[in-house]
């Protein structure tokens, strides 16, 4: 594994007793927020949720077992180029192909930064032999060729992954505002079966502090009933703004895929 285009020195959820190799969960932070359209902070993302989560988070659940168990290797941050969205999205590209060479069997927890990181991450899943389906749950469709010419941005990244993945095999739940072109292509959808890859903007909630939020959203347990079932090869918590405000969600969530 090559550390290049990571930031080590980041706040880490735990030091790592075990190697990349030997792990059966990575957590990868990518602190972006080039492209965010309103309040700028979703690069706080990561770090926050790592924090939150060790200040709130219990090690144990009932049902679903103990952290202790769970092999988790925390890589740190992606060193996100200020002011350089493609750059920035290149760098998440090869660092999650770098951990995927150096562990292919390992399962992905990514905590962003705004959605638009999904992309290099599916891609770079793809590009490593996995066959997966998309399950997104998210307040927009994300379905626009392009946000204002930049096809990069995190109101595009559904389409970007459409055009590799294929309709057929993306489902996004959740949503509630949208442009009319997005609405009809959303008509050609499919339904994902699993394994998933897992995507939450976190925009799909009622409450949480977000970059783009919108009213009407779903509670923390309707959003964890249709998920706790799937089996998923990779899961992203994406659009968490901690300049707005906090909320135990993202670190709940991360404890939650860490658990099972
Ligand atoms: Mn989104």
């Amino acid at each position: 594994m090559t550390w290049k285009f990571l930031t080590r020195q980041t706040s880490l959820i735990w030091e790592n007793i075990y190697e990349l190799d030997e792990a059966k969960l990575v957590v990868l932070g990518v602190p972006l927020d080039s492209s965010v359209t309103g309040l700028p902070g979703t690069r706080l993302g990561p770090d926050r949720i790592r924090e939150e989560f060790r200040l709130w988070a219990s090690g144990y659940h009932p049902e679903m077992g103990n952290l202790e168990d769970a092999r988790v290797y925390d890589v740190g941050n992606v060193e996100i180029v200020p002011g350089d969205m493609r750059a920035s999205l290149e760098r998440t590209y090869q660092v999650v192909k770098g951990i995927l060479e150096e562990n292919p069997d390992v399962k992905l927890v990514v905590l962003g930064g705004e959605h638009s990181i999904t992309f290099p991450v599916v891609k770079a899943l793809m590009d490593s032999g996995k066959d997966f389906d998309y399950l997104c749950f998210d307040a927009h469709w994300d379905l626009l060729e392009n946000y204002m010419g930049l096809k990069e941005s995190h109101a595009s990244v559904n389409r970007r992954i459409m055009e590799i993945l294929g309709k057929e095999k993306m489902e996004i739940k959740g949503v509630r505002i949208s442009e009319k072109e997005e609405w009809e292509l959303s008509n050609e959808l499919g339904r994902a079966k699993d394994p998933v890859y897992l995507s939450i903007d976190l925009d799909v909630l009622e409450g949480v502090p977000v970059g783009t939020p919108v009213p009407g959203g779903w509670s923390f347990e309707k959003l964890w009933n249709e998920i706790k079932d799937r089996n998923w090869v990779a899961v992203d918590i994406v659009e968490y703004n901690p300049m707005l405000g906090t909320s135990p969600v993202p670190s709940e969530l991360l404890r939650r895929f860490l658990l099972i």
